[in-house]
């Protein structure tokens, strides 16, 4: 902005040399007034158009393009995301449309073939008080602005659907949390639920309207659960109790993917997820232990960690004398011949 005010006084009979065929007489083709004071420089006339398309496209995004915006509104940390993407974007279009004006005024007001016989490099410009002072304050204020809507959006959301470690920060004020053991190993991701005896699965089921803590480990290597559609992304560390909250608040499916590059098989390393009504959940919760209640046996006692070495040869979750692709292992998976 300051280079343009100066940029404009020299045009307009400064120390610079006089623009071509123009001087202080020139008549901008961008506002029709002419530049021949600081006062009626041609971005001042621009102002009233960049506050309108900035109004406009901030409204239009946020009721036309809002509602749409990706992961969706399947948990509070989806909808969370989506909200402050939204708030963001209304932030920095504003920004956007004022470096696009200002860079096509520029385009256009110092072409070349305006000045023909003038040096490329534009005129200096120093020590406008009021432009500088605006500059300083405009920018401190949207900067401070997003880091305390940044940090409220974190903390209020009990961690926004992050992963906060083995002993979180931020709690969710719910009292019923149903916690939900994710275990990540090369390469699948299985799911145990220590409130409903510890059974096994490789589908994550989870009750809509329900606070989740979700506790991510790993058998091996790191992995990371990202469940996109839930808003959910933890690091799956071995022998670590990783945190993430999150509450349903609508039903649907969702993948379960590995976003942690974790050996050969990384990229086919995902499964399934479905958030269900409560009475639905209930039911599966119930009828899911009973079918299982036989691999259940064979599974180690539940845990927030495991040591994988400490239980035998076949990777250590599963006993010794239980082979993890037998027919009572619950994944249907065929042992790979080599
Ligand atoms: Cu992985």
């Amino acid at each position: 902005m300051a280079e343009s005010d100066a940029g404009a006084d020299q045009l307009a009979g400064g120390d610079g040399p006089p623009p071509g065929g123009g001087g202080a007489g020139e008549v901008s083709a961008v506002t029709g007034h002419s530049t021949g004071t600081p006062e009626s420089h041609p971005m001042r006339a621009i102002l009233p158009v960049w506050l309108l398309v900035s109004i406009a496209g901030d409204l239009l995004f946020w009721f036309l393009a809002g509602p749409h915006i990706p992961p969706g509104r399947m948990t509070s940390s989806a909808g969370g995301a989506v909200f402050d993407f939204n708030v963001l974007f209304v932030i920095a279009w504003p920004v956007v449309f004022g470096v696009w004006s200002y860079m096509a005024y520029a385009l256009w007001h110092w072409r070349a073939s305006r000045v023909p016989n003038d040096p490329v490099a534009g005129p200096y410009s120093r020590g406008h008080l009021g432009v500088q002072t605006a500059w300083i304050v405009v920018s401190t204020c949207i900067v401070i602005g997003v880091f305390i809507f940044g940090t409220v959006e974190l903390v209020v959301p009990s961690g926004a659907g992050s992963a906060e470690g083995p002993d979180p920060i931020w709690t969710p004020s719910s009292h019923t949390v149903l916690p939900i053991q994710v275990i990540g190993q090369q390469w699948k991701w299985t799911y145990r639920y220590p409130t409903f005896g510890g059974f096994e699965t490789t589908s994550l089921v989870i009750p809509d309207h329900t606070t989740i803590a979700f506790h991510v480990t790993s058998l091996d290597v790191i992995h990371d659960f990202w469940a996109y559609q839930l808003g959910v992304k933890a690091d799956a560390n071995p022998q670590q109790d990783n945190v993430a909250y999150t509450t349903t608040e609508e039903m649907g499916s969702f993948v379960v993917r590995c976003d942690e590059l974790c050996g050969l098989w990384h990229g086919a390393m995902f499964n399934y997820g479905r958030v269900i009504s409560k009475s639905a959940f209930a039911a599966w919760a119930k009828r899911t232990k009973a079918q299982l209640a036989a691999n259940t046996k064979y599974l180690p006692p539940f845990q927030w960690t495991y040591v994988p070495d400490a239980n035998g040869a076949d990777g250590g979750y599963y006993p010794d004398n239980v082979d993890p692709y037998s027919k009572v292992e619950i994944y249907g998976a065929q042992k790979v011949k080599l």
